[in-house]
C-alpha cells in the first residue's frame, strides 16, 4: 500500500495546469458512446475512475481509443450497445455505476454491474426507486433499508415521469435523465437545490433539446444525440488542494489555468472569497457549453475569517468539503459547515474521515450529524495519518502537511489515482521546501 510524505512548504509558486474534469470526462465516454458519428475528446481525464466508464462502454460494444488526455469514440447510437459478455466492472467509482444503470436500464438486454469494496458500500436505492417507477427492472443486494451493488438490471421499456427528487444529486438527476432519453415522453427531475448540470449542458452541446427550468430539468425521449469535439476543463475539485495550499503556504503566489468553472461547481471560491482569501478569476471563457478560465492565488497576509456554509452552496462544493476544512483549521473564529449528510455516504464517511485525521494534526473539529464545527487558527503538526482509501482525504492531507510543523506521512494513497494521476510530482513542482 502506497504512502505519501509531506514535510512543509516555505512558498508555492508557478503556472499549473490541473488533470481534466472527472464528471465531465465520465460524461463524454457515455454521452460520445450513445451519439451518432464520432467524438473526440481533449483533456480527458485518464485517472482511475474515468478508465473504469472506458472499460464498461468497450464492454458494451464501443472502440475506444485514449491516448493520454485524448479519447476518440466511434458512437453507436441509442440503440447501437450490444449485451456485455461479463458483469460490468465500475472500480470505485459512484458517477459511473449510477449514471451508466440509466442507460442500462432502457436497453434490450441485461446487464450486471459490480465494483470494488468501497463501492459495495455506497447506497443505491436513490437510482433504483426513480428507476423502478418509470418500469426498470433494477435490484441490489438488500440491507439495512437500502440497496447496494452488485445491481441486476433486465432491460426493459421505460416510460416517461416526473421526479422529485429528495436529495440534490447529480448522480441521481443523471441516472434518470439518461434512462429518460430511452423513455416514451418526457422526463422530468426536480430537485431540493441546484446539483452540478453537466450532464444537461452535454446533451445540449450534442443537440438534444434539454429544458432547464432551475430546480427543473426535462428531457424528452428518443432524441438522437451527435457527437462532437468536447474541450474538458481541468477540475476544480482537483485545482481546490491547490487553491488552498497557494492560500495557506506563506509567500505564495501560484496560477492554475484553464480550470472549470462551471456555475454549479464553484462554491469553493465563493466560500474563499467570503473568509478574505486572495483569489483572483482571470481570462473566462465558454467552450462546449462549459466556462473556464484561470485562477490566481497569492497567500493571504491577513487572517482568514471562520464562516458559515449550508443551505443550497453545499452540493456547489460537496466534493471541496475536506480541503475547506483544511482551510478552515486556519480561519479565525469557528467555522460551521451543516446541510452536508451526503458526505456520510461517499468513498468515505468523509465528516468522520477528515475530522478524525485532521485532529491528529492538532485540528479541533467536533462532527456534527450534518457537518462540522472547525475552531480556529490551530497550528497543525506533523503525524501519520490515515486517507481511509478515499482520494479526497488523501490529498487533503498532504496539503495540511505543507503547512504543519514536521514531517507527515499519509497512508493509503493509492486512492488518489482514482481522480488526480500526478498529484505529488506537481505539488513537488510548485513547492520550495
Ligand atoms: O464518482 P464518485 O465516487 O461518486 O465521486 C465523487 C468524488 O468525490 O469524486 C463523490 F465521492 O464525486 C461525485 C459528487 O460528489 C461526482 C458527481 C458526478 O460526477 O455526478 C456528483 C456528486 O455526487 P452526488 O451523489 O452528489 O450526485
Amino acid at each position: 500500500m502506497a504512502s505519501l510524505k509531506i514535510k512543509s512548504a516555505s512558498k508555492l509558486s508557478g503556472e499549473i495546469h490541473v488533470p481534466g474534469d472527472k464528471s465531465i470526462s465520465h460524461r463524454a465516454v457515455m454521452l460520445g458512446s450513445i451519439a451518432e458519428g464520432e467524438t473526440r475528446v481533449e483533456g480527458f481525464l485518464a485517472g482511475e475512475d474515468c478508465l473504469a466508464t472506458v472499460e464498461c462502454f468497450k464492454q458494451l460494444g464501443l472502440q475506444l481509443s485514449a491516448i493520454g488526455s485524448r479519447l476518440s469514440i466511434q458512437g453507436k447510437g441509442l440503440r447501437g450497445l450490444k449485451k456485455p459478455s461479463k458483469p460490468l466492472y465500475v472500480g470505485n467509482s459512484g458517477t459511473t455505476i449510477r449514471l451508466i444503470s440509466g442507460i442500462m436500464a432502457g436497453q434490450n438486454f441485461d446487464c450486471e454491474i459490480s465494483g470494488d469494496a468501497s463501492i459495495q458500500k455506497r447506497p443505491m436505492k436513490r437510482i433504483i426507486d426513480p428507476l423502478l417507477s418509470m418500469g426498470a427492472k433494477i435490484s441490489g443486494k438488500k440491507q439495512k433499508g437500502n440497496s447496494f451493488p452488485p445491481l441486476k438490471i433486465k432491460g426493459s421499456k421505460l416510460k416517461a415521469m416526473e421526479y422529485r427528487s429528495p436529495i440534490a444529486s447529480a448522480q441521481v438527476k443523471s441516472a434518470i435523465l439518461l434512462a429518460g432519453l430511452y423513455a416514451d415522453g418526457t422526463t422530468t427531475v426536480i430537485e431540493p437545490a441546484h446539483s452540478r448540470d453537466h450532464t444537461e449542458r452535454m446533451l445540449s452541446f450534442m443537440g438534444a433539446k434539454v429544458s432547464m427550468l432551475k430546480p427543473e430539468v426535462s428531457i424528452i425521449g428518443g432524441q438522437t444525440l451527435q457527437g462532437r469535439e468536447i474541450h474538458v476543463p481541468g477540475d476544480i475539485s482537483s485545482a481546490a488542494f491547490f487553491m488552498v495550499a497557494g492560500l495557506l503556504v506563506p509567500n505564495s503566489n501560484l496560477l492554475i489555468r484553464n480550470v472549470g468553472l462551471n456555475p454549479t461547481r464553484i462554491g469553493i471560491i465563493e466560500v474563499i472569497h467570503r473568509m478574505g482569501g486572495n483569489l483572483e478569476v482571470q481570462d473566462e471563457q465558454l467552450i462546449a457549453y462549459e466556462p473556464r478560465g484561470n485562477i490566481r492565488l497569492t497567500a493571504n497576509s491577513s487572517r482568514l475569517s471562520a464562516i458559515e456554509i449550508g443551505g443550497e452552496l453545499i452540493p456547489r462544493l460537496i466534493d471541496e468539503i475536506p480541503i475547506i476544512a483544511v482551510l478552515a483549521t486556519q480561519a479565525e473564529g469557528t467555522t460551521v459547515i451543516k446541510d452536508a449528510k451526503e458526505l456520510r455516504v461517499k468513498e468515505s464517511d468523509r465528516i468522520a474521515t477528515i475530522s478524525s485525521e485532521l485532529r491528529k494534526m492538532g485540528a479541533k473539529i467536533e462532527e456534527q450529524e450534518d457537518g462540522m464545527l472547525i475552531f480556529g487558527p490551530t497550528k497543525l503538526k506533523g503525524a501519520i495519518v490515515d486517507s481511509h482509501g478515499d482520494h479526497r482525504v488523501a490529498m487533503s492531507l498532504a496539503i495540511a502537511g505543507l503547512i504543519a510543523e514536521g514531517e507527515t506521512t499519509i497512508e493509503n494513497t493509492d486512492c488518489i489515482e482514482t481522480s488526480f494521476p500526478g498529484f505529488k510530482s506537481l505539488l513537488d513542482v510548485v513547492c520550495t521546501k
